[in-house]
């Protein structure tokens, strides 16, 4: 008797290639204006008016707040423009990145 022919399928497994993601954190300080913090919130961030305020208060009042997520380099990109428009006004404003866990 011949052999029965079995086929068996490859083992094949797909993946999807995620890149690391990466949060946006904005930290409280005593100096920057809300109203500022805010501005830059819309700005850089993108958001309307009233989410802009609600994490500007929640850094205000917890010290930290993270913002959003994004890939590395564009997480350390908006943190670091953001930054730098508190810095032009001589502000202390500042935004800072962690890997997400
Ligand atoms: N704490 C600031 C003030 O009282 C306002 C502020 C809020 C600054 C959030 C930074 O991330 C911040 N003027």
């Amino acid at each position: 008797m011949p052999d029965p022919i079995v086929k068996t399928r490859p083992k094949t497994k797909t993946r999807t290639a995620r890149p690391p993601l990466y949060k946006v954190i904005l930290l409280n300080d005593d100096y920057t204006p809300r109203e500022f913090v805010v501005q830059v919130l819309k700005a850089v961030f993108r958001m309307g008016a009233e989410r802009a305020y609600a994490v500007m208060m929640t850094a205000h009042r917890r010290g930290a707040c993270v913002i959003a997520v994004y890939t590395r380099d564009v997480a350390e990109t908006k943190a670091k423009e953001a930054t730098d428009l508190g810095k032009q006004k001589g502000y202390p404003l500042f935004f800072t990145t962690e890997p997400e866990t």
